[in-house]
C-alpha cells in the first residue's frame, strides 16, 4: 500500500475537490486537467500497485495496442507528442506502460495516486452536495466530484465453468497475468476465448509451449496488423503533422487518422472491390473497418462482401480445410463484434504443436484436476489460460457501492441495463462524471481520444459551475430518458448490435441486453455534447 495516508487522524475527513477512481489514460489525464490547469485538490485511487490501468493490467503474451502508436497517446501536451519516441507501429504492452509512467512522472502525478487501493463505496450526501468515499484500507474521504476513470474492459470475466477451482495445474486470467511471466516451455497449454486477447496470446503461446490447444466458441473475423519498427524518418513524419493528426483524430467516425472512402461498396466493378479490400488488407489493422467502404457497418449486403473476404483469406492461409472452415465466422457480420488484429494469428494453425477446438458443438463440460473435458473429449493440460474478456463497460461501475442522492444504487438504478445522459452522467447521481461511461461512443472510438473528449467536457462543465457559483450538478430524468432511447435507436441503424458480444453484454450470463457503446459515431456525439453546452447546458439541472 502507499504511504500516503488521505483521511486525516481522529475520524476527521479530508475535504477534496475531485476524486478520481483509476490511474490509466483516464485518470491520468483527469488528474492533470483537474489539478494543474483547474488548481483543485484531487486525489486518484488504482488498486494496481502501478499506473497504467488496462495497460498495466494486461501482460499477457502477445499483448499489444491495436491502435497504432502515434496517435494511441495523449494529444493534450504538445511538448509530450514531441518527446516521446514510439519504436514502432504498434506497441507491444511493456512500451505503453512505460509512456503512461512517463507521463506519470513528467507531470509530477504521483504525489496524488495512491497505489494499491481499491475504492469500496462511494455515497451522496445530499445535505452537503458531497461524495463520501471509503477505500479497502478503511479510509475515508469526502469530495465535491467524483469522476469515474475505471475504463471500460476491467473487470474481467472469468467464467463459471463447473469444477474451475479444481485444476491442479496453474490457470491465468489474461488481465491479472503475473509480472514476471509465465514459463510455457515443454508445457501442455490450454486456452479459452478467441477475442482480441486470445487472437493475440496464440501465436506467442504457440512458439514456446511444447503444445497449444484453443478451445473456440465462436470464430472471429481478425485482419493483420502488420506491425513494423518506425525509421527515423517515420518519426521525423509524425512528429512534424502531430497538429493535423490529432485534429484528425477528433474528427474520424473512430478516432483515427483517417476516414471511410466516399464510395459504397456496389458503387464500383468487382475487380475494383477487390482490389480496395485488398490494399486494404495488405496495409493491415483497423483501416479495413475504418478506412474502407463507406457503407461497411449499415448494408448488410456490403459487410457480407467484406466478411467472405476475410473467410477467403482464412481458407487460403490455414492448410487444413476443416481447421480453416472452423475458424470462419459464420454468425456474425464483421464489426458487429470488436474486431481484432493480429499478428499470425491464422498460420499459426498450421503448426503441429496447435489445435482447434470446437466447444460451440461440444461445451466445455467441466475443468478437471488434470485439464478440461468438453461433451466429446478429454483434455490433459499443465497451464490453462483464461481469455474470456470483461464485464464490460458497467462491470468495474458497479463493483463499487456506488449510492446517489436519497440513497439510490446505481447497480437498482442499472437492473436493466445503463441509463446514462450522454454517457457522462446519471440522473440521480450529482457531481458524479463517468469517463467514456456507457452511452458515450467510447469503445467505439479510439479510447485516449475519447477520453480526452470527456475530460474536457467534464472540465468545462466544472468550469462553468463555479462561473456561476453552482455546487451541484445533476443530468435530468428527461433527458436522460431521451438520450438512452436514441442511443438504443441509433444502435438499431449500425451492426454493432447484430452479435452476441460484450457490446451488449451477453458475453456474461444474465447481464441485460443492451447495446451500451453510442454508435452514432464520433462526430455526431461531439456535435451532440457541444450543442447542449451552447444551449446552456441543456438536460443538466444546477443548483447552488
Ligand atoms: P472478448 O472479446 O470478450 O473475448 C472473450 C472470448 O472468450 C470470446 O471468444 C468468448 O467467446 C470467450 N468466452 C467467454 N466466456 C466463455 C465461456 N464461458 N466459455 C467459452 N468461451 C468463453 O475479450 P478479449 O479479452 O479478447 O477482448 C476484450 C477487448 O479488449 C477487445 O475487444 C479489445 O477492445 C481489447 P464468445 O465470443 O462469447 O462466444
Amino acid at each position: 500500500m502507499s504511504v500516503q495516508q488521505t483521511n486525516t487522524e481522529a475520524g476527521e475527513i479530508r475535504q477534496l475537490d475531485a476524486v478520481v477512481i483509476g490511474a490509466g489514460f483516464a485518470g491520468l489525464r483527469a488528474l492533470y486537467k483537474l489539478r494543474d490547469e483547474m488548481g483543485m485538490d484531487v486525489q486518484v485511487y488504482e488498486t494496481g500497485d502501478g499506473v497504467g490501468g488496462t495497460w498495466f493490467w494486461n501482460r499477457y503474451p502477445g499483448a499489444r495496442c491495436d491502435s497504432e502508436s502515434y496517435y494511441y497517446c495523449f494529444s493534450f501536451d504538445e511538448d509530450l507528442a514531441q518527446e516521446w519516441e514510439w519504436s514502432g507501429k504498434y506497441p507491444e504492452q511493456p512500451e505503453i506502460e512505460r509512456y503512461l509512467n512517463h507521463a506519470a512522472d513528467r507531470f509530477d502525478m504521483r504525489r496524488d495516486i495512491q497505489l494499491s487501493t481499491r475504492v469500496t463505496s462511494a455515497h451522496f450526501d445530499d445535505a452537503a452536495n458531497r461524495w463520501e468515499i471509503r477505500t479497502e484500507h478503511g479510509e475515508r474521504v469526502s469530495a465535491h466530484y467524483l469522476i469515474t476513470a475505471v475504463g471500460c474492459l476491467s473487470a474481467a470475466n472469468v467464467p463459471d465453468i463447473p469444477g474451475r477451482d479444481s485444476f491442479q495445474g496453474e490457470s491465468y486470467h489474461t488481465s491479472a497475468w503475473p509480472r514476471e511471466g509465465v514459463d510455457f516451455t515443454g508445457k501442455r497449454v490450454g486456452l479459452i476465448g478467441t477475442g482480441s486477447t486470445g487472437i493475440q496470446a496464440t501465436p506467442v503461446i504457440a512458439a514456446e509451449a511444447d503444445h497449444l490447444t484453443v478451445f473456440q466458441r465462436t470464430p472471429n473475423f481478425t485482419v493483420p496488423a502488420r506491425h513494423a519498427a518506425f525509421l527515423a524518418e517515420d518519426q521525423a513524419r509524425i512528429k512534424k503533422n502531430y497538429p493535423a493528426i490529432f485534429a484528425r483524430t477528433r474528427e474520424s467516425p473512430a478516432g483515427f487518422p483517417y476516414f471511410p472512402i466516399e464510395r459504397e461498396t456496389m458503387s464500383v466493378s468487382a475487380e475494383e472491390r477487390q482490389e480496395v479490400l485488398e490494399g486494404l488488407w495488405e496495409e493491415g489493422g483497423f483501416k479495413f473497418m475504418w478506412g474502407g467502404f463507406s457503407d461497411l457497418l449499415i448494408n448488410p449486403i456490403a459487410n457480407e462482401i467484406a466478411s467472405e473476404f476475410i473467410r477467403n483469406k482464412i481458407r487460403g492461409i490455414v492448410k487444413d480445410p476443416e481447421t480453416a472452415e472452423l475458424l470462419c465466422p459464420t454468425d456474425h457480420p464483421y464489426g458487429s463484434k470488436r474486431p481484432p488484429i493480429d499478428t499470425d494469428y491464422y498460420v499459426t494453425f498450421n503448426r503441429d504443436n496447435v489445435k482447434l477446438v470446437d466447444i460451440r458443438n461440444a461445451p466445455i463440460e467441466a475443468i478437471t484436476g488434470t485439464g478440461l473435458r468438453t461433451k466429446n473429449a478429454e483434455y490433459d493440460l499443465d497451464i490453462l489460460v483464461f481469455a474470456t474478456g470483461f464485464d464490460a463497460m458497467t462491470g468495474s461501475l458497479l463493483k463499487i457501492d456506488i449510492q446517489g442522492a436519497g440513497g439510490r444504487r446505481l447497480a437498482d438504478v442499472w437492473a436493466e441495463g445503463p441509463r446514462t445522459y450522454l454517457g457522462l452522467q446519471v440522473s440521480g447521481f450529482p457531481n458524479l462524471f463517468t469517463i467514456t461511461g456507457p452511452g458515450s461512443p467510447s469503445v467505439l472510438v479510439n479510447m485516449p481520444v475519447a477520453i480526452e473528449h470527456h475530460v474536457d467536457w467534464i472540465a468545462d462543465c466544472i468550469e462553468h459551475m463555479r462561473a456561476q457559483g453552482k455546487t451541484r450538478v445533476e443530468a435530468t430524468e428527461d433527458a436522460q430518458e431521451a438520450w438512452v432511447e436514441h442511443v438504443a435507436e441509433v444502435s438499431k441503424e449500425s451492426l454493432m448490435g447484430k452479435a452476441n458480444s460484450w457490446y451488449v453484454g451477453a458475453n456474461i450470463p444474465g447481464k441485460p441486453r443492451v447495446v451500451m457503446p453510442y454508435a452514432g459515431g464520433q462526430p455526431l456525439y461531439r456535435e451532440r455534447c457541444e450543442a447542449v453546452v451552447k444551449a446552456d447546458y441543456e438536460g443538466f439541472e444546477f443548483r447552488a
